[in-house]
């Protein structure tokens, strides 16, 4: 697999050009929409290769708990995907820039290692959340994304982090913002 690894902290990072539907890691993040209920992109190929029990969880827990707010999280099986998990979120989508949407989709990848770390999971695969259909310009996300995969490493709420990007040309762009990438502050700041 075409990739790079880098270490943060007591983790590593991975940047991969794979199908996430594929990789066996604890987790798959799917970047959903709020009705759970699939649709295009990532969250359709998910969706196909979990089989229809995956909608089935997703639907009860829009039942009960109404539909999923954009920036959060919320974990199912993985059903008949290698990845025994899937932390479904909700990036936002891109407004011009002016709507909160580089916090949103931080917390978006926050949440989703929140909910990771909630399972003990050790390994969790990220697409490129709202790099598609939702329009985020794709280098303000890389960057927003990978700082705050840095720190989420960094607070170990997982022991493996995998950016799973669908391109080549992807694949450098988000590996050109992680040579960029300011310092992370000093610890307790
Ligand atoms: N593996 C890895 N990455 C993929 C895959 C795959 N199998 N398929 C697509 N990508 P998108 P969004 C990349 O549109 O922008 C859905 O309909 C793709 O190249 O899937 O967050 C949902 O239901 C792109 O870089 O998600 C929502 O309604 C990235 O995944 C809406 O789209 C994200 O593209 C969410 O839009």
């Amino acid at each position: 697999m075409n990739g790079h690894a880098f270490a943060v902290g007591p983790g590593r990072l991975h940047l991969v050009v794979a199908d996430i539907t594929a990789l066996t890691v604890d987790a798959i993040v799917n970047a959903a929409n709020p009705s759970l209920a699939g649709g295009g992109g990532v969250d359709g190929a998910i969706h196909r290769a979990a089989g229809p029990r995956l909608l089935a969880a997703c639907l009860e827990i829009v039942r009960q708990s109404g539909p999923l707010p954009t920036g959060r999280a919320v974990a199912t099986p993985g059903f008949d995907l290698p990845a025994a998990h899937v932390i479904h979120t909700v990036g936002p989508i891109w407004r011009g820039g002016a709507n909160n949407e580089p916090s949103l989709l931080a917390s978006a990848y926050r949440e989703s290692l929140l909910a990771a770390k909630a399972l003990r999971l050790g390994s969790v695969a990220f697409p490129a959340i709202s790099c598609g259909a939702y329009g985020f310009p794709v280098d303000l996300a890389a960057r927003t994304a990978l700082r705050t995969l840095r720190q989420g490493l960094m607070d170990c709420l997982a022991q493996e982090v995998t950016m799973c990007l669908f391109s080549d040309h992807a694949l450098n762009v988000w590996r050109v913002a992680w040579g960029a990438l300011p310092p992370a502050p000093p610890a307790g700041d």
